[in-house]
């Protein structure tokens, strides 16, 4: 008889263990208060100041840790979880879900072909053979737009393909732009906008990790804002209030308290964005003062 699996009870968070992602995603989490004890081997981080631990694995490895148990959540980007879901789909399994858009890390799913020729609709691509490392989404658009076209599978330098005659297009991630240029390729249709996101099941965790999920994800969520916020804080005679509150920029509601042993208000509101001179100086000329614009360091609605 198999023994009863020991219940988890602090959460495992999948990120890269280097290239494009790993540092934004460790950035994200230290914003959230979180430090860890590395392992030696740097492939594991012992979660200090809260029970979350992180693994660090190669991108492509994430949706696998979290469908089979392994990590609760994982920092990845959308296509990895994409091409990763319509693999467990064809088997009966249940593809993860994005938990969160993170906003960085953001490319585009194109397909490309060479610059010389022109670019008339995708059924142009009616029995070419596509280079990609994405071939089940890639496959999922051809049969959207009903075209025959064979996906090639590359696991790099997907881009050289059509000069090696591996394939007469290719299909890849693009950010800038600039390796698809120096390969002569232009992109000529988008089959996917990509992010980084936190993945996880579509389901519930079990041992009380929901609970630590959430309240990271609150955190973060928190952190996400607190980037941009803004505290404005200013003085106003009561006798300006109106027009002094009618200047003030979009954002929460301002708070408002009365100065001691003056007809004056000192006025303080978050705002998400700069504030720009033009807004004090707006503000100042309707007479309010000691205006201050200072960073949020922390927030909890
Ligand atoms: O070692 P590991 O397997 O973990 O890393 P990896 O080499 O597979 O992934 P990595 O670090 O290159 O990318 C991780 C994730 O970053 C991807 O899954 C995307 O979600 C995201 N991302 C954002 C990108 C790009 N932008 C990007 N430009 N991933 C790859 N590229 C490559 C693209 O494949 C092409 O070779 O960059 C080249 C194109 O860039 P431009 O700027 O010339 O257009
Ligand atoms: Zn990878």
């Amino acid at each position: 008889m198999t023994p009863p699996a020991q219940p988890r009870d602090r959460l495992r968070v999948a990120i890269q263990k280097s290239g494009r992602l790993g540092d934004p995603a460790r950035e994200l989490l230290a914003s959230c208060g979180l430090t860890w004890r590395e392992s030696r081997d740097k492939l594991f981080c012992y979660g200090e100041s809260l029970p979350v631990d992180l693994l660090l694995v190669r991108d492509d490895d994430i949706p696998g840790l979290i469908a089979d148990g392994v990590c609760d959540l994982g920092i990845v980007g959308r296509n990895v979880i994409v091409e990763h879901g319509l693999a467990l789909e064809a088997k009966g399994g249940l593809p993860l879900v994005e938990w969160r858009q993170l906003g960085w890390g953001s490319c585009r799913l194109d397909v490309a072909i060479p610059d010389e020729q022109e670019w008339t609709g995708p059924e142009q691509l009616s029995g070419l053979r596509i280079a990609t490392s994405y071939p089940l989404t890639l496959g999922r658009w051809l049969r959207d737009q009903d075209v025959d076209a064979e996906p090639v599978l590359l696991n790099g330098s997907v881009e050289i393909a059509p000069r090696l005659g591996q394939a007469d297009a290719v299909c890849d991630l693009v950010s800038s732009g600039g390796t698809l240029r120096a390969n002569q390729l232009k992109p000529v249709t988008t089959i996917l906008h990509s992010e980084a996101v936190i993945a996880g099941p579509d389901r519930h965790l079990e041992d009380g990790r929901q609970e630590i999920a959430d309240l990271l994800l609150r955190r973060l969520d928190g952190a996400v804002q607190l980037k941009e916020a803004r505290l404005l804080m200013l003085r106003a005679d009561r006798r300006i209030l109106d027009s002094v509150l009618g200047l003030l920029p979009g954002g929460h509601e301002p708070t408002l308290m009365a100065v001691e042993g003056r007809d004056e208000v000192a006025i303080s509101m978050l705002v998400h964005g700069p504030v720009s001179w033009a807004k004090l100086e707006d503000l100042k000329r309707v007479g309010a003062h000691n205006l201050m614009v200072l960073p949020v360091e922390g927030m909890l609605a």
